[in-house]
Order: C-alpha cells, then structure tokens, then sequence
C-alpha cells in the first residue's frame, strides 16, 4: 500500500464571496497533492468551509436569513470556485456536516477527561473579524481611538461565563515541540515568530460562547456552544474519520502539511497541537503559513471590500494560465502582488510564448509535415543526449524543489528545461532540414518529442489541462514522476500517429482586456 499523504487547506470563512486569497491557498494546495499523487503517494486531500461563530450570524442578520439558509448559499459559492479552479480535494467540509459535529464533540471529551477544560468566567477583548481573544497588552490604538487587534480589526469587551483550556499547561510541550521538529512551522520567520509568542507565557483559553447559540453545542452543558476555533481546527480530524479509530481514512492521521495564510499560523501552531497533545493524539507533521496575495501591493479582505473576484480572473485568463501566475510569480511563503498586466507578462513570456510556442510548433509541424506520426528515429546527434539530459535535470529540479515546497524556484527550475528546447530549435532548425536532411530532421522531431513529453508531465500538477492537452495529443498515457525517466516511451511510440491534427494551442497567449481594473 502507498505511503498516506493528508493535505489541508484552511476551511474558509463564508461570510463573504471567495476572493483571491482563498483561490490561491487552494490552487497551492492542490499542486502539492496532484505533486504527491504524481510521486506515488495515496494522498487525501482536505478544503472547504467554516461556518460557525459570531461572523457568520451577524452576517446572516445583516442579510435578514438564517444563518444557516445563509452558510448552505454561502459555502456553494467556495465549493464552485474549488471546482472552476481544477482543484482535485477528495473532501470538501463544511463544518455543518453530522460527522464534524460527532468529531468535535468527541475531541472536546478528549479535553474534558484529561481534565484540561474548566468553567470560569471570561472578561477580555475579542475580535469577531478574526474571532479571536486577544491580551490588552497585544492591542493598538486606531486613529479613532478604537482597541484595534494585531491583525488591525476592532476589537470588543466580552464578558460571560466560559469553558476554559489549559492552554498555559501546554507552553513547554510545546516549545519542545518546536524544538525537536524544525519543520512542523515552515517557513522559518514563521517559526520564531510563534516561538517568542510561546516564550512569552500562555494564558488560558476561552473555548465556549453563551451570547449566540450558532456553533457545535458544548457536550453536557447547556447553553454553551464551542469558540469556532475549537470546531475549526477539528475539521482536520473529520476529515480522518475520528473518533473511529477503525475508519478506513484513520490511516491519514496525523496530517503531512496543514496549508494555512500566515494570520493564522498561531491558531495552527499553538492552539492546534495542544488541543492535540491534550486529546492524546499524534500532531501534525507540519504547518505552512504561506504569504498574502495583494491587489497591485494593497492588503484586501472580504471585510474591507477591494476584492478582485477570482473567477472572473479565471474567466478572462484561463484556469492554467491563473494556476501557474499564483505558484510562478511568488517565492511561496512570502507575500505577492497581482494585477492583470502582470498576469499577462508573466504567463505570455513562459507558458504562450516558451513552453506552449513549443509544443505547438513541433507538434502542428509533424502533424502537417509527417502525416501526424511521430518520426522514427533519425540520425543523432550529441546534441539530442544533451538536450535530453538538460530536460531530465530540469524535471529533476521542479521534483526537489516541489518535495521543499519551494514551488516557484521549481517552476523556475523547469523553465531553465523550456529554454534549452528553444535554443535547441533554434540551433538544430528542424523547418529548414526538411529539404536539406530529412533524416536529421526525423531525430531532431523526436528529441523535442521526447522532452516535450516530460516537460508536460512535470508541470502536469500546475497547469493539468494544458498539459494533459499535450500529452493527449502525443498519446502519452503514463503520467507519474515514474514515466518522466521512461526511456523506451519514445521507441514504442515513433511512427505511430498523434491523436489531433493539427493540435490547438494548449496555452494561448494572453492579452490583458481592455478596461483591466482586475
Ligand atoms: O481564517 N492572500 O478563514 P478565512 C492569501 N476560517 N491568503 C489569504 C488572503 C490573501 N489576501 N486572505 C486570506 C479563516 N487568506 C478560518 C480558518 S482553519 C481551521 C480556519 C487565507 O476565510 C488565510 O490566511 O479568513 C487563510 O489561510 C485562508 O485564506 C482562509 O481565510
């Protein structure tokens, strides 16, 4: 059986349309399991939304509808997007679903029995746009003279009796935690961060509300409903089939890589594994808290309004062409701009103009020139080994920067396979052979077969459609890291036809539209 790998992305906050920050968390998060599923692994992989706490009620409120009337519309619009996007999740959560319910309350006894949970009364500040309890030392204050949370929301004096977790029980596990396992917070500036917080003491947690009642009903204790993060971070548990330990998904627990935007990697890194530790169960093996995604540098949020819909990008740019902006343009863990212009440079230059040129050149020339068939094998040349040993090394770059998730210099890495192609065009000049030397010309054809064949496998997890469009056209089935290495493909395939003839370009060029405000 394959080695499990369990993928999460954040659940998403429904309170508004999916904007480009979810978009991407998804898109990132769905490369590394197509990636993973490519290199072998027997991989789950987990999105959806979070539908509980006091955002949602009063945003159902300000709508006149019920809250859950206004989660089941609300939810669609992410599961729409998730499959607009190409994004292969095996399960898409709501946290409304019977089985979370039974998970959170069972993580909760968990809680309760090893006498980590304890009724008290809470006085504090909380921020309902983050949902978030925050000491007064963390608090600003805003130009109107309002308590401003660090994440700059406003921030509101609650008082009620709560559940409390002893979370200060959990401060030098946890920073055991940290220090024996240099990777459960990636990347590293992430890592200290969390590390001075936990240093600087914990206090306990609140984890009920009394003043509404939307949320998973605390076991045995009426009137309370679970802190949304309690519930929350548990989807990842749902997701595994707990408490039944004898689920066929339990074999996914503990996660590979919780997928999350750097806001909250405290709730991930923090709370998360001593919720964990405190039910007995094993953590995580890591948590990535990747950067922000700014329109042309401007911080947006479903909250501030300036959201830049993505579908619509999708619309105007293509699924691919979005894809692989998101993962290309940023060193991923760091926060990125995006506009249409930038779009456009960045995906005409690599995938129209360098990779897709390619393919679509070479493969239309030996659909009109060779009937459709791929050449037999001509005379070669140590130009061919060479260019096929640059494409293996290139493919061989994408797959340990992947494994890194260093995706963009991945990316980049395959490109440096893209470029060798071109120049090999341009040196080789297999159109103008086609008089002089056929037979060179026929091994000229086939060396760019063969790399073009494993350029689009490795970028397959990126760009599927257009990359599966290629492989389509060369009827080239076998599509994991495996066949990438297959040298006899080529030999079993030559002389046989491609599918379409002439093919359509897989990656169009792009131009950016007119009134481009996106
Ligand atoms: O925080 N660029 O939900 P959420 C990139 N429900 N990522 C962004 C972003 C941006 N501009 N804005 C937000 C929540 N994100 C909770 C999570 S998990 C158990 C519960 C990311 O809808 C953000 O960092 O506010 C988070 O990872 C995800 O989008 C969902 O944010």
């Amino acid at each position: 059986m394959a080695d499990p790998f369990y993928i999460t992305t954040a659940i998403h906050y429904p309170n508004g349309r999916p904007h480009i920050g979810h978009a991407y968390e998804m898109v990132a998060a769905d490369v590394i399991a197509r990636f993973q599923r490519q290199a072998g692994r027997d991989v789950l992989f987990q999105t959806g939304t979070d539908e509980h706490g006091l955002k949602m009620a009063q945003a159902a409120r300000a709508r006149g509808i019920s809250t859950r009337a206004f989660a089941d519309e609300m939810s669609s619009h992410f599961h729409v997007m998730a499959d607009r996007l190409d994004i292969s999740y095996d399960r898409f959560i709501r946290t409304v679903d019977a089985d979370h319910y039974a998970a959170s309350q069972a993580i909760w006894k968990a809680m309760q029995d090893k006498g980590d949970l304890y009724l008290d009364r809470y006085e504090g500040w909380y921020s309902v746009r983050d949902e978030a309890f925050y000491d007064e030392s963390e608090l600003t204050i805003g130009e109107d003279g309002t308590k401003l949370s660090p994440q700059g929301t406003p921030v509101e004096w609650t008082a009620e009796e709560t559940w409390f977790f002893r979370l200060s029980k959990y401060q030098q596990p946890l920073l055991d935690l940290y220090r024996d396992n240099p990777d459960f917070i990636r990347p590293e500036s992430r890592r200290n961060e969390v590390m001075r917080f936990v240093e600087g003491g914990l206090s306990d947690l609140s984890v009920s509300r009394t003043s509404f009642d939307w949320g998973v009903p605390v076991p045995d204790s009426p009137g309370h409903v679970m802190y949304v993060w309690v519930d929350a971070l548990t989807n990842y548990l749902t997701g595994t089939g707990y408490p039944n330990k004898d689920s066929e998904l339990a074999r996914f627990w503990p996660a590979n890589l919780h997928l999350i935007g750097k806001d909250i990697v405290r709730f991930h890194t923090v709370y998360w594994p001593a919720f964990l530790m405190s039910a007995d169960l094993p953590l995580p093996q890591s948590v990535f808290g990747h950067g922000f995604l700014l329109h042309r540098g401007e911080k947006m949020s479903k909250s501030v309004g300036n959201v830049v819909d993505p579908m619509g990008l999708a619309d105007a740019f293509g699924v691919d062409a979005l894809r692989y902006f998101f993962l290309r343009e940023v060193s991923f863990g760091q926060d990125g701009s995006y506009s249409a212009e930038a779009i456009v440079t960045r995906v005409n230059a690599e995938l129209a103009n360098s990779f897709g040129n390619l393919a679509q050149r070479t493969l239309s020339f030996i659909a009109k020139n060779l009937g459709g068939a791929l050449p037999e094998a001509g005379r070669s040349d140590p130009a061919d080994a060479m260019l096929i040993e640059e494409v293996v090394v290139a493919c061989a770059g994408l797959k340990t920067a992947f494994d890194d998730l260093a995706l963009s210099q991945g990316i980049e890495a395959w490109m440096r396979g893209v470029y060798a192609c071109n120049q090999y065009i341009d040196v080789q000049a297999p159109w103008s052979l086609r008089k002089t030397d056929p037979e060179r010309m026929h091994a000229v054809l086939g060396t760019l077969v063969r790399a073009i064949r494993m350029l689009a496998i490795a970028i397959l997890p990126v760009t599927p459609r257009g990359a599966g469009q290629v492989l389509d056209t060369l009827g080239a089935e076998e599509r994991d890291h495996a066949a990438i290495d297959d040298d006899g493909w080529y030999a079993r395939r030559a002389g046989q036809g491609v599918p379409l003839s002439p093919p359509t370009p897989a990656f169009p060029r792009l131009e950016v539209p007119a009134e481009a405000d996106a």
